[in-house]
C-alpha cells in the first residue's frame, strides 16, 4: 500500500469514527433513541389519550386506512405545551407510517406490532401528522393533528 492510499483510509476512517461516535452519543447519551418494538403490549383496535399527570400522556394511536385514530376515532388531539407523551403505534390493516413533523418522531405502523417513542412537546403549535409509508389510494390524504397550547 503506499502512501496516499493510507492517507486516504485514514481519513475516510477518521470520519466514520466521528460519525459513529457521535450517533451513539446522541442515542445513549441525549436518548434521542430509535423506535423500539415493544413486546408487553398488545396490538390494539382503537386510538386513545391517557393523561398521567398534567404533563404525562400515553397515547394509543392506531393507523389505518386513511387516517389515524388518536382517540376514540379523532384524527386530532389536544394537548399542554410542555407534555412528554408515551407514544405507542399499530396499524388495523396494512403497513403505514407516522411522523410528526417538526420533530424526531417518525415510526412505522405495522400490522400485529407495536412501535414505542417518547416525546416531549416543548413548543406550542399545530403539529401535522403524516403517514409517509404508502398504503393505497387515499395514502396522499392521510394525515392527522396534534395541537400543543
Ligand atoms: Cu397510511
Amino acid at each position: 500500500m503506499d502512501r496516499a492510499e493510507r492517507n486516504a483510509l485514514t481519513v475516510a476512517i477518521v470520519l466514520l469514527l466521528f460519525f459513529f461516535v457521535l450517533i451513539v452519543y446522541a442515542a445513549k447519551g441525549l436518548k434521542i433513541d430509535l423506535p423500539t418494538c415493544v413486546t408487553d403490549v398488545q396490538p390494539f383496535k382503537e386510538g386513545k389519550l391517557i393523561q398521567h399527570a398534567p404533563d404525562r400522556y400515553e397515547l394509543h394511536v392506531v393507523a389505518k386506512m386513511w387516517l389515524f385514530d388518536f382517540n376514540q376515532g379523532n384524527t386530532e388531539i389536544e394537548i399542554p405545551a410542555g407534555s412528554t407523551v408515551d407514544i405507542y403505534l399499530t396499524s388495523s390493516d396494512v403497513v403505514h407510517g407516522m411522523h410528526i413533523n417538526g420533530t424526531t418522531v417518525n415510526l412505522m405502523a405495522i400490522p400485529g406490532t407495536v412501535n414505542y417513542m417518547r416525546y416531549k412537546f416543548d413548543e406550542p403549535g399545530v403539529y401535522h401528522v403524516v403517514c409517509h409509508e404508502f398504503c393505497g389510494v387515499g395514502h396522499h390524504a392521510m394525515q392527522g393533528k396534534i395541537v400543543v397550547k
